[in-house]
């Protein structure tokens, strides 16, 4: 399918449609004065560059793309700054812009003084220092981190007016490495009865959780670095907990204690905040893993668009699950859908970047995405996941999005 049938409705195109006319965007080539303007020496070409520098930065001109922070929070260090998704591509988040939720503020851990403890239900309590775990295997894997609490402005009765980023921003994907907990776990010796470990941080809110032993001895890592470099003080350094799939709050930071114990304890952590509070009164509790998720992000509230004419979609996927499958686009409020392309390779439990192209003829259009899983999963409509749960329940929300396109390309959050 290489010509421009399209094969859904609002102009979607097939995913591997090949653009082979050209854009027509690039400006008329020709002898005018603003081409031979194009053909002039640079100014950068006449003079030497700047130096080097210890620490890099972005460049100037990009200085504006920032964590978002527009919660009005007091005091400041309990609260969230998210990532600006729709300002970014690929599918690893840089490490000055991965989201932070923290319930007491970023402590100052002297990485000499630090230690990991293992105990309770163990044959032998184990002390590790930053260098002990130096000295086991580590392993590196993308993976996504995403609060329990992302994405539940959806909840809400009238559609926020607001960027991406700032609805679905508590959102990141990081290359982590660490030491598998597993090989520390059987090292400590864990009694068979101890099905739980709790995990603490050495921050000011002694954050902690209950993690099943079954996940801790799966994929869950000790993560000492982010994007190959020291993990950030924002992150957890010197060492955070990280569990792939599992929601953020459980991905316990500055990691200073592991206690085996046969039941979860229910911390103040899981019961206060990250339970679903049900339609019929009951409360779920441990809603650990991610299911399937997608958002749009090109276009999406605050990045418009210029005129008719062929665009490429694009957005993020992602899973607690595994690997993404499929990601569906509807350009025509979920009438018909066409299958997006994903980006290579697919991760499991990482962030996966879409794209389709879409050839926009310019009328109202509504954008959605759905994301299905290798286990299944997909995403629902905003008004099924809503009629689970009682009113002002947020937690864990992973409805489809909408974006609605209108005429002069403006793009706005709508309910559908
Ligand atoms: N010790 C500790 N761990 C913590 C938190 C915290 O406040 N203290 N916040 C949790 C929450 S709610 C989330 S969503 C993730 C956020 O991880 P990040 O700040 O690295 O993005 O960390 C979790 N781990
Ligand atoms: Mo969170």
């Amino acid at each position: 399918m290489l010509d421009e049938t399209p094969v859904a409705g609002g102009g979607l195109l097939h995913r591997r449609t090949l653009l082979r006319a050209g854009l027509g965007l690039g400006g008329a080539m020709g002898a005018g004065a603003a081409f031979g303007q194009s053909l002039a020496t640079p100014p950068s070409m006449r003079v030497p560059g700047a130096g080097f520098s210890a620490y890099g930065q972005p460049a100037q001109w990009r200085g504006d793309i920032v964590r978002e922070y527009a919660d009005v929070q007091t005091p400041p260090i309990a609260g969230a700054s998210r990532t600006p998704l729709h300002r970014l591509e690929g599918t690893i988040t840089p490490n000055g812009l991965h989201f932070e939720r923290h319930h007491n503020g970023v402590p100052n851990i002297d990485p000499a003084q630090h230690r990991l403890v293992i105990h309770g239900m163990v044959r032998q309590p184990l002390s590790f220092d930053l260098d002990a775990l130096h000295r086991y295997p580590m392993v590196t894997h993308n993976r996504f981190i995403e609060c329990g609490g992302n994405s539940g402005g959806l909840s809400r009765p009238e559609p926020a007016q607001a960027t991406a980023g700032s609805i679905h921003g508590l959102l990141s994907c990081a290359e982590w490495t660490g030491v598998p907990l597993a090989i520390l776990l059987e090292e400590a010796g864990l009694d068979p009865e101890a099905h739980w470990l709790i995990a603490e941080g050495a921050d000011g809110a002694g954050m902690s959780r209950s993690v099943p032993v079954a996940k801790a001895m799966d994929d869950a890592v000790i993560a000492l670095y982010q994007n190959g470099e020291p993990i950030r003080p924002e992150q957890g350094f010197p060492m955070r907990l990280l569990l792939p799939g599992f929601e953020g709050n459980a991905n316990v930071k500055w990691l200073h204690r592991l206690k085996a114990v046969a039941a979860p304890v229910h911390t103040r952590d899981e019961t206060s905040k990250y339970t679903d509070l049900m339609a019929d009164g009951r409360a779920r509790q441990f809603v650990l893993q991610y299911g399937a998720k997608s958002v749009i992000l090109k276009p999406s509230f605050g990045l418009s668009m210029r005129g008719p004419g062929l665009y490429e979609i694009s957005g993020l996927a992602w899973s607690g699950a595994g690997r993404v499958a499929k990601v569906e686009i509807s350009a025509d409020g979920g009438q018909s859908w066409a299958e997006a392309a994903l980006g290579d390779p697919v991760l499991p439990k990482a962030l996966t970047r879409f794209r389709l192209p879409w050839r926009w003829d310019g009328a109202p259009a509504v954008l959605m995405s759905r994301a299905t899983d290798e286990a299944g999963n997909t995403q629902p409509a905003r008004a099924e996941w809503m009629a689970q749960f009682a009113p002002g329940q947020f937690y864990h929300c992973n409805v489809i999005q909408c974006w609605a396109v209108d005429a002069n390309g403006e793009v706005s959050n709508v309910y559908v």
